[in-house]
């Protein structure tokens, strides 16, 4: 499963952000809630092509691909440096991106945790935090292996971790640094937080987003097109109230705001095209499941995660493409109609393939 961890400011509508991503009813709070611990919940990605599927096959059981969302306490300045924040911040190292949660909603009854609304300068805050804790990881490291025996490894790993220090002291993060493969082998067990893909998440009030505008949105733009993260436009307190009535009365509200689809469904896109994944499917009368994979997978390496026993003993995988489906409305039709696909083990899947895999073993 895909592993995030959602950070920001205190305040910022993290908790309101988690519980409408994940539909979890967790307290928020106006005030710093002082809260030392993480929490975590599990996002079902709505997908209408599983939907679909399942109305067509009946199974038993159906899954949706998920997220995992961990939210951690809220960082300010010169917060890396407590233990308490070593802590919670080891427990979201090895998530596969991070969410960045921004304020932008004016509430003037939750007082904003530093002074005025100003993303690009509680992004900057945040991430400063992030590299002060990556560079603490990283000097510990430094100084153990300076005091222990060192051989040609040590000699390399300590000449790597050198050049990370010296680039995070001057403010660069570690996604930033020119390393080779080689050397970026050295860092892999540290997972370290600035090398982390980031997306972030503005959370606006209604009227802002009724405006489509908000304070400091233009220099927002502007610093995450320079990173290169991926920035959405959620309007938390909203859509967290929305996602907490019965489904058949979500439609009118959210049609009302403007939105077509919801939080989880426009931050689970970004993400898969930010990192690279794409959803293929597999169904029966058993089951109907959607699977996660990095785009560029083979036949037989989708096949290997659904089970090792299906790639090893490949033989070809029955393709069909989910507007393929749906035009046909059955296999059977889409058969006829020569739409369904003999794929050999090196074929690449493609986002929405729905495929039978024949194997032997
Ligand atoms: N008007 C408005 N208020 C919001 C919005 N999002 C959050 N709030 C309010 O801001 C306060 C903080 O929200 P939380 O979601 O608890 O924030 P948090 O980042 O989880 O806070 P900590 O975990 O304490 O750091 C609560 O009173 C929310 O009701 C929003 O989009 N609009
Ligand atoms: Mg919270």
């Amino acid at each position: 499963m895909l592993r995030t961890g959602l950070v920001g400011l205190p305040t910022v509508g993290k908790t309101t952000i988690f519980n409408l991503l994940t539909n979890e009813h967790r307290q928020t709070s106006g005030f710093q809630s002082g809260k030392a611990e993480s929490q975590v919940g599990i996002a079902r990605i709505p997908d209408r092509r599983v939907d679909f599927l399942s109305d067509l096959h009946r199974p038993r059981k159906t899954t949706y691909a998920q997220i995992e969302f961990t939210e951690v306490p809220g960082l300010y300045p010169g917060s890396s440096q407590h233990a308490s924040t070593t802590a919670f911040l080891a427990g979201i190292r090895d998530v596969d991106a991070l969410v960045q949660v921004l304020r932008a909603f004016a509430n003037p009854s939750v007082p904003h945790p530093t002074t005025t609304v100003d993303p690009v300068r509680d992004l900057e805050t945040v991430n400063l935090e992030l590299l002060l804790a990556d560079l603490g990881v990283l000097e510990n490291r430094i100084v153990r292996i300076q005091g222990g025996k060192r051989q040609k490894e040590q000699e390399e790993e300590l000449a790597v971790l050198e050049r990370c220090r010296a680039g995070l002291e001057e403010g660069l993060p570690i996604h930033r640094l020119p390393l080779s493969a080689e050397e970026g082998r050295w860092l892999k067990n540290y997972a370290f937080l600035t090398e982390k893909p980031m997306l972030l998440v503005v959370n606006v009030d209604e009227d802002e987003l009724r405006r489509g505008d908000y304070p400091g949105r233009s220099d927002l733009e502007l610093t995450a097109g320079e990173k290169g993260f991926p920035l959405l436009t959620i309007c938390g307190q909203v859509e967290m109230e929305i996602i907490q009535l019965p489904p058949e009365d979500r439609g009118v509200f959210m049609a009302d705001l403007g939105l077509s689809e919801s939080g989880i469904e426009r931050l689970a896109s970004a993400t898969y095209a930010y990192l690279g994944l794409l959803s293929f499917l597999t169904a029966g009368e058993d089951e109907v499941k959607a699977w996660t994979i990095r785009r560029g997978t083979t036949a037989r390496e989708a096949a290997g995660k659904i089970h090792s026993d299906i790639a090893r003993g490949f033989i070809r995988a029955e393709t069909i493409a989910f507007e393929d489906l749906r035009r046909a409305g059955s296999v059977a039709r889409a058969r006829d109609l020569g739409l369904l696909r003999l794929e050999g083990k090196e074929y690449l899947v493609q986002d929405g393939d729905i495929i039978n895999f024949r194997f032997n073993v």
